[in-house]
């Protein structure tokens, strides 16, 4: 059998294509060569597995592949070129230098239009190098289908695909998915590509029903150069196969929540990541006016139009310990125990696609009632139970919250000014007052990459949004995510403006000379500021927190300090970015000015900030 086989295949790699199309060396190869009963078309077009999987991504609705290649997709690549040869629809390929800007991409992708792509590395070290954004897009809720290959299983030349290289022989660990199981969904090593299309359909699904996030497929070369009849592999359609949706909930829930709502006297609303679906931004808003209460963002994205009467801020640290009744809806952390404890008998309703947080050891926020769905559904079914039940003094008593909470509003945004009116001083410009002047050139639809960290409050509380999910941060705590989520979400919508925020220590994390290829090579323009505070303010607060008055504090040495005096805006300029560097507060309305102007003209920009020091 051997000695059947070897020939074809040899021929395969001189170049005799069309013959070894035909003739490769796999089980059902064996039954043809062989004429064993099992009887096999011949006038059927014949595929290689890498051929079908190409074709299945585009199936199941994968329409970008965000790609770092390595030996591990020779199939892979032949047939992208055999696709596009012959015209056939296949994902279109985004190449990435490092694979932190691909996994993050898709994330920004997903994001913006809720569907999960595809992102392909490089055996076990492109899937290490991966982690961190699966990390982001796990604690995101994000959809991706993250694949690799693994080392090809055969060394001695048996099969096409067998090994052929030094790294061949290293790159396959015993648990290739253990890099990155903890933020997984979903795993599988593709067994044979008669199942190709079946298990990308099983992928998607699973990546796409609520909570999403990702899912990873590993597949070796020998199968993935495995020849198929076209008839042999299955199609399964997103008719069929439709992923799960969270639902409403038990009417009989919210019956009891309602009652609990009308003898309310000081109901708030926190919620973390609800303005990812805009029906459920809207539910939250309605409610709150109808009912009187106030709304915080614990925040991951924002949730509600921050013009909204009943949007207090970005903490309920004050509101916490006074509410009766309280409703957590999508968030994962409301409020940090050590800072804050809510009343002793006070009714907690947890509304959220995610009550249980399986993805968490610990998660202990209160929860009187627990209702798991779409939160948006189940705050409509509750309006509309609240609406049939009101009475006059409930009416009443909702029309002097609203009053109380615009009292509480106005004070945010008044305090909000006070702190935009300080411009600082040259080499310490106050990102507040960055922030506000950034504020001023934006639209509504605009997207802000949040990775701020230190400064992150100040772009919350100076950039108001009215547009949900226009102010992104990563559900995870990976830095290094806000030039690629850019990336993906300008990709997914390019004519709206996305802008990457984040501190001196989040741009080298972010990878940014792959990020700053991309943006040139696939002409994906999008705006940075580095909020360059000379280190890691993070960590020196961390110490201080837990060392208020520690030998940390006594000697000056938070170990925070990164090297001075760099310039990064060279970084964008290295890949044609429009670039500039400002450090006097008069100059950076303009310096904002000309950055903005260039990105909506087509070019990346950059702009470095020298913001007040750590
Ligand atoms: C991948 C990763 N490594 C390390 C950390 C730990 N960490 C959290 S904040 C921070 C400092 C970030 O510095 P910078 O972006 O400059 O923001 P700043 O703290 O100065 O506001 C670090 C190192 C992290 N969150 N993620
Ligand atoms: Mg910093």
């Amino acid at each position: 059998m051997i000695i059947t086989l070897g020939a074809p295949k040899r021929c395969y790699k001189t170049g005799l294509t069309m013959l070894a199309r035909y003739v490769i060396p796999n089980k059902q190869s064996v039954s043809r060569t062989m004429d064993t009963s099992v009887a096999r078309k011949t006038n059927v077009p014949d595929f290689a597995t890498a051929y079908y999987l190409l074709e299945g991504l585009k199936e199941i609705g994968v329409d970008y592949l965000f790609c770092n290649f390595g030996t591990d997709h020779a199939p892979i690549i032949d047939e992208m070129a055999h696709r596009r040869k012959r015209g056939e629809p296949m994902p279109s390929v985004v190449r990435c230098p490092h694979e932190n800007t691909a996994a993050h991409m898709a994330a920004g992708y997903a994001l913006v239009t809720g569907r999960g792509q595809g992102v392909l590395v490089h055996v076990d070290v492109g899937t290490a190098n991966t982690a961190n954004g699966m990390h982001n897009l796990f604690r995101s809720r994000l959809p991706v289908l993250l694949m690799a290959g693994k080392a090809p299983y055969t060394v001695n030349d048996e099969l096409v695909g067998s090994r052929d290289t030094y790294v061949h022989f290293v790159q396959e660990p015993f648990d290739q998915a253990s890099l990155v199981r903890p933020y997984l969904k979903w795993e599988w090593t593709l067994p044979s590509g008669v199942v190709v299309k079946e298990a990308l359909r099983r992928a998607y699904s699973i990546m796409q029903s609520e909570p999403r996030g990702p899912v990873y497929l590993m597949m070796q070369r020998e199968t993935l150069t495995q020849h198929w009849n076209a008839d042999e592999i299955r199609r399964y359609t997103a008719d069929q196969f439709a992923a799960t949706s969270g639902g409403g909930a038990d009417p009989q829930l919210i019956a009891a929540l309602a009652d609990r709502l009308l003898k309310a006297e000081n109901p708030i609303l926190i919620t973390g990541y609800a303005g990812r679906h805009e029906h459920a931004s809207r539910a939250i808003d309605a409610l709150a006016q109808f009912a009187g209460i106030a709304v915080y963002e614990a925040n991951v994205t924002n949730n509600i139009s921050h013009d909204s009467p009943c949007f207090v801020g970005f903490t309920a640290d004050d509101a916490v310990p006074e509410a009766d009744v309280g409703l957590l809806v999508d968030v994962d952390v409301p409020w940090f125990p050590s800072d804050v404890q809510p009343k002793e008998n006070a009714y907690w309703a947890h509304i959220d696609i995610d009550t249980l947080k399986p993805g968490s050891p610990m998660w202990t926020f209160p929860g009187n009632m627990r209702m798991q769905g779409d939160s948006g559904r189940i705050l409509d079914q509750l309006l509309e139970e609240l609406k049939a039940k009101a009475t006059p003094r409930f009416t009443e008593a909702a029309a002097a919250r609203l009053k109380r909470i615009k009292a509480a509003r106005d004070k945010r945004i008044a305090r909000a000014a006070e702190l935009a009116a300080d411009k600082g001083k040259p080499g310490a410009i106050n990102p507040h007052y960055l922030a506000a002047e950034l504020a001023e050139l934006l639209d509504d639809e605009d997207m802000i990459f949040n990775e701020g960290v230190t400064n992150a409050p100040a772009v919350l509380m100076q950039i108001p949004r009215r547009v949900p999910n226009t102010t992104v941060r990563a559900g995870g705590g990976g830095l290094g995510w806000s030039g690629g989520t850019a990336l993906g979400a300008r990709l997914a919508a390019p004519d709206r403006l996305a802008v990457q925020i984040c501190g001196d220590g989040g741009f080298y994390f972010g990878n940014p000379t792959s990020v700053f290829a991309v943006a040139q090579q696939y002409k994906l323009p999008i705006l940075t500021i580095v909020m360059d505070n000379t280190g890691w303010n993070a960590v020196k607060q961390s110490t201080l927190r837990v060392f208020p008055q520690g030998q940390a504090k006594s000697a000056g040495a938070f170990e925070a300090n990164l090297a001075p005096d760099v310039h990064f805006a060279k970084v964008g300029e290295a890949f044609g970015a429009h670039a500039e560097e400002v450090s006097d507060p008069a100059d950076v309305p303009a310096a904002l000015a000309r950055c903005v102007k260039e990105v909506r003209g087509g070019r990346a920009a950059i702009l470095h900030a020298r913001v007040t020091r750590l």
